[in-house]
């Protein structure tokens, strides 16, 4: 899953693709390179970032996921708002990609269960405002797990086939980077929940934490790339349905290399 964000702030690409015209042309390059799909987000979600409102997240995200639509790009769209996502389905997109896993808008679950539309599901605990400050866990893979099972039964409660939930550990939010870590270490658990698993790790804060070296600082977003492609490659070992990057390239063969491992096991 390659990754457009129509925003100016995004915290590894912001301002990059925040011209219609920029964005599909970005996703349909994402393609070239080897991605089956691409989410494309008008909402910046980065630690602390304040909301956008809806009229501007539509104004952003809906040109971009109709002109990839009418090329043919297999689009979801990455955000939190119910009437967003009704309209970027009616503009073309195929899957909902909501971070708050349908917490943040209580329209979401009515009208993707409407939609009939797959749904992607993501550890969240709160808006990106406040989120560092909920980092708290006694054990992050059985309260991630646990409260990743709550959403799934509420989506599902709510409308949404059970076989249109894609679920997501929502690495870097309300986490720190040993939780991010500890949960990449433990995909399997959270594949085991028996839905397709979304591993989003690209570029984040985690991945800076394990390449700063001693006494020097974390690289900057863009330079973490191969560092995501290492987590590409461990995703799909442990099964994962997709990987979500703004660099496709490396993702791409580093997923190929594991499936021939696989392959050859
Ligand atoms: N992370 C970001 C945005 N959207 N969607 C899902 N499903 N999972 C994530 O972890 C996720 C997401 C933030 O990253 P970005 O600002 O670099 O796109």
């Amino acid at each position: 899953m390659g990754v457009v964000n129509v925003t100016p702030d995004s915290f590894s690409d912001g301002g990059r693709w925040f011209d219609t015209t920029a964005a599909v042309k970005h996703g349909l390059h994402l393609v070239s390179e080897g991605a089956d799909l691409v989410d494309v987000g008008g909402e910046s979600t980065r630690p602390g970032a304040s909301r956008v409102d809806e009229a501007e997240e539509l104004r952003r995200v809906i040109p971009v996921v109709r002109g990839l639509a009418s090329e043919g790009v297999t689009v979801s769209v990455d955000t939190m708002r119910a009437r967003v996502a009704e309209q970027a389905v009616a503009a073309g997109a195929l899957l909902v990609n909501d971070v708050s896993g349908g917490l943040a808008d209580p329209d979401m679950i009515p009208a993707v269960a409407a939609a009939e539309v797959p749904f992607v599901v993501m550890h969240w605990r709160g808006f990106s405002e406040s989120m560092n400050s909920r980092a708290v866990y006694g054990d992050v893979v059985a309260e991630v797990l646990d409260e990743l099972r709550q959403r799934m039964d509420a989506v599902i409660a709510g409308g949404v086939a059970p076989e249109r939930v894609v679920i997501d550990p929502g690495l870097g939010f309300a986490k720190d980077a040993a939780h991010d870590l500890t949960l990449v270490a433990h995909l399997a658990e959270l594949h085991a929940l028996g839905r397709p698993l979304l591993v989003a790790a690209s570029r984040k804060r985690f991945l800076g934490h394990v390449l700063a070296g001693p006494g020097s600082p974390p690289p900057p977003a863009r330079e973490r790339d191969a560092a995501t492609a290492a987590v590409s490659a461990l995703s799909a070992q442990a099964g994962a349905w997709a990987v979500r990057v703004h660099e496709v390239r490396a993702t791409a063969d580093a997923v190929r290399v594991a499936r021939a491992v696989e392959g050859a096991a």
